[in-house]
């Protein structure tokens, strides 16, 4: 069965780390970006551990891709807010005035690439193509700006229209709150086959009040998305997360649960009932998938919310391994806990489809509150599709070797909230990006090179 039909693969694109990765402090309702607030950063360690973990995938044969990173501080945006002269003038004022909107415009979280779009595989949409809808990110400014240049390069990366239907951002109105994939597990007997896609939402007819922490994702952003990709309504589940999960800083769905084809790994009290919820997806899942799901549901007592949040054990990759099998990526931090190490020894002595586990390093990335599945979009492509896309972002040991040099060339290994307001650092920056997308044969995609 499943493993083995190669007519569809899972290409992973990962989001290259940008030059000015700091810790601003920024991720609302996201503990671990609170707690290293303004710690100094190390952006080249970061862009190195994120080369290294996509080093892990292609090594296992799987498909990879990079997002190019972002031009940061976004000068632009900070014009918008009413600082003028030239960029220099532009920066240090926003410097010496507002600190956190400096920090934001220099954010690399376009780095975090499930939060790009929410992508539907061409075999569960109703005009057999895949499609794209960019997240609109609207539950914080840093994030936002990332939205446009996202939409861009996306189309720019998966341009044919016989396979690739790109749509426009969701409205940037409070409802229409969307956090993309990260939001959003596909579940199906093989990548080829068509599947179920389960939308998972924080709040439906009000944000979260009082001093809960924020939900992300409203009800309407997922019921949209899924009605623009013309997805069948027996093929889709909406799930609403629980508030003790988003209380304990699950601040998206991909920090308590993940799914490849036909597996689920999820926390008992990821969702609001989750024995419901977990019935409603077997159920949707049986009705048009056939076959079985299998659903490892993790009890609070075997790891507490505050563990897996800490550890970021459900934010692994969960991926199908070209042999057959799957293969769980975890956070390093994951086997730097006993209980949380100890499931996943019981995980791959079992007689689940988990056959090899692999921790890797993301730490910068992890600070930030982005673990390994953070850091990739998945796109399921059929071959003809893969063979359509732009080829230049595709990532082999060779492109990998050579990503890593230009890494060394062009970051600093230390970086801290002062340096933002540098000059250097943006001659520096655009000096990096203007030899990456030569690196990856992307023409000329950065305003800065019009
Ligand atoms: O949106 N962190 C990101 C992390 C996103 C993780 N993505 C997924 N779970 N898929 C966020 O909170 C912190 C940036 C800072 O503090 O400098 C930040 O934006």
């Amino acid at each position: 069965m499943g493993n083995n039909d190669i007519t569809a693969v899972e290409l992973n694109l990962d989001g290259l780390v940008g030059p000015t990765h700091h810790y601003g402090g920024l991720g609302v309702g996201n503990l671990a970006s609170q707690r290293h607030r303004h710690e100094v950063s190390n952006p080249r360690a970061a862009a190195l551990e994120g080369i290294a973990k996509m080093r892990v995938l292609v090594d296992l044969g799987i498909a990879q891709a990079v997002l190019p990173p972002q031009e940061r501080p976004l000068v632009p945006a900070l014009r918008n807010l009413g600082f003028t002269g030239d960029d220099t003038a532009v920066v240090t004022a926003a410097a010496r005035e507002a600190p956190d909107f400096l920090s934001a415009a220099a954010s690399t979280s376009s780095m975090w690439a499930a939060n790009a779009a929410t992508v539907s595989p061409a075999a569960d949409t109703a005009d057999g193509r895949l499609h794209l809808t960019p997240a609109n990110l609207i539950s914080q400014w840093h994030r936002s700006l990332e939205t446009p240049q996202t939409a861009a390069v996306l189309r720019q990366l998966f341009a044919a229209p016989d396979h690739f239907v790109h749509h426009a951002p969701l409205p940037a109105a409070l409802s229409f709150a969307d956090e993309g994939a990260a939001n959003h597990i596909r579940l199906a007997p093989t990548h080829a086959a068509a599947g179920i896609e389960l939308f998972v939402y924080g709040w439906d007819t009000a944000p979260r009040a009082g001093s809960q922490l924020p939900a992300r994702q409203s009800l309407t952003a997922s019921q949209t998305v899924a009605r623009l990709h013309g997805l069948s309504a027996d093929r889709v589940v909406f799930l609403r997360q629980s508030d003790a999960a988003i209380d304990a800083g699950v601040f998206h769905n991909d920090v308590i649960a993940v799914g490849n084809e036909n597996l689920l790994l999820v926390h008992e009290q990821a969702y609001a009932d989750t024995a419901a919820a977990l019935a409603a997806v077997r159920q949707c899942y049986q009705a048009t998938c056939g076959g079985e799901l299998t659903v490892i549901e993790v009890a609070e007592q075997e790891i507490p919310l505050d563990v897996a949040v800490a550890t970021y054990l459900f934010n692994s990759q969960l991926v199908t391994l070209p042999a057959g099998g799957m293969a769980l990526i975890c956070p390093a931090e994951c086997r730097e806990q006993p209980a949380v190490s100890g499931w996943l020894d019981h995980l791959l002595a079992g007689d689940s489809p988990v056959t090899a586990i692999h921790a890797v390093n993301v730490r910068q990335s992890m600070h930030n509150g982005g673990g390994p599945a953070c850091l990739r979009l998945r796109v399921v492509l059929s071959l003809p599709a893969l063979a359509a896309m732009h080829q230049g972002v595709l990532m082999t040991p060779a492109k990998l070797d050579q990503l890593e040099a230009w890494v060394q060339q062009h970051y600093r290994d230390r970086l801290a909230l002062a340096d933002l307001a540098d000059p250097s650092l943006r001659t520096e920056s655009r000096q990096a990006l203007d030899e990456l997308t030569a690196l990856l044969d992307l023409g000329c995609c950065y305003s800065f090179q019009q």
